[in-house]
């Protein structure tokens, strides 16, 4: 008797310090992005990974993997590549995920958010935790938001100020086909390929234009690659989100799982206001390099607003109702 609980003493002694060292393990999980540390994005996936290193005590490592490697620059499967286990996290756009999770279409709905304000309603409020909901249903654990910035209009061939210069323009988009619908409302030409594709494309003028925010033209040098005619339309707003593999997630402790999500919660913060600082300088700087840069009067903005109303008649159903009346009443009260 008194030998088996001995035994069974030294059993739970063994498991205990097992556990511990398991919680002790050093460990390294991949991080995907887009665009590289050269861009906010890739900072903002650097800046995670810089805090998780110093909070974890080197513990934890977050190896960054840009240009969509880790999906052979297919940046349109990063979200299902993340849900199977292939990548553990990820700073993904929600136009590369939307593919995957309809919801995440609302921020894709041209013309919904006019400004900044408008974009924080939505992910600091009701419909963000909606959006966080919905992502995590399927596979990934969403903590915190990033932005990759409104997304502007270039081309090759004239400035545009109206839907009827658009006419005929090849432009390349990525993600769902609620760009093939938008920009088809616009009367232009769209046609889908990865970022990879995207500057040779408009280079050799396989297509004729593209849309970007402002820190990704400028660093890409788009310029160089025919976009003399940038309109400042702001259709849309393209968030990033810091995910994590529920594969990765499930075997993390409590105390990991709140280090990671604190870190990811303030380098977002930080890239986010580092991003909308910069805007002005990177406007200077695209101007000087001789590009054309277009704004908008309201009459004209609105031509642009009432051409593409049948994008709404058609996505709402697939985005939901319930979550774009939720957005639409934060930008509302904001
Ligand atoms: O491919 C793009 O246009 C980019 C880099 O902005 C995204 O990943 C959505």
């Amino acid at each position: 008797m008194k030998i088996k609980r001995w035994l069974a003493f030294g059993a739970a002694c063994f498991a205990l310090s097992a556990t511990t060292a398991f919680a002790q393990e050093k460990r390294e999980f991949s991080v995907s992005t887009v665009l590289s540390d050269a861009f906010p994005w890739g900072q903002a996936a650097e800046k995670w990974a810089e805090l998780v290193k110093e909070r974890s005590d080197g513990r934890i490592t977050l190896k960054i993997y840009p240009n969509a490697q880790l999906v052979s620059g297919d940046q349109t499967r990063e979200f299902s590549a993340m849900r199977s286990g292939l990548i553990d996290m990820a700073v993904g756009s929600t136009i590369n995920w939307s593919t995957q999770v309809p919801e995440v279409n609302l921020f894709s709905l041209p013309f919904l958010m006019p400004d900044n304000a408008a974009v924080d309603a939505i992910t600091q409020g009701e419909a963000g935790k909606m959006v966080f909901d919905a992502i995590e249903k399927r596979g990934v654990m969403p903590l915190a938001w990033g932005e990759n910035g409104f997304r502007e209009i270039s081309n090759s061939k004239q400035a545009i100020t109206k839907p009827e210069d658009l006419k005929g323009l090849k432009i390349r988009v990525v993600g769902s086909p609620l760009f093939l619908d938008t920009f088809n409302a616009l009367g232009a030409n769209p046609t889908q390929m990865s970022w990879t594709d995207a500057l040779p494309a408009l280079t050799t003028g396989a297509v004729d234009g593209q849309e970007n925010p402002l820190a990704v033209y400028d660093v890409a040098r788009a310029d160089r690659a025919n976009q003399k005619y940038l309109t400042l339309w702001h259709y849309m707003n393209d968030p990033l989100i810091f995910g994590v593999s529920q594969r990765v997630w499930k075997t993390l402790s409590a105390e990991d799982q709140q280090l990671l999500k604190e870190a990811a919660v303030d380098a977002g913060k930080w890239e986010i206001e580092k991003s909308r600082a910069d805007l002005e300088k990177t406007l200077e700087i695209i101007r000087e390099r001789g590009v054309e840069i277009t704004e908008l009067t309201p009459e004209q903005h609105q031509a642009f607003v009432d051409a593409t109303q049948s994008v709404y008649e058609k996505w709402i159903p697939r985005i939901g109702k319930d979550l774009v009346d939720a957005a639409q009443k934060a930008i509302a009260e904001r």
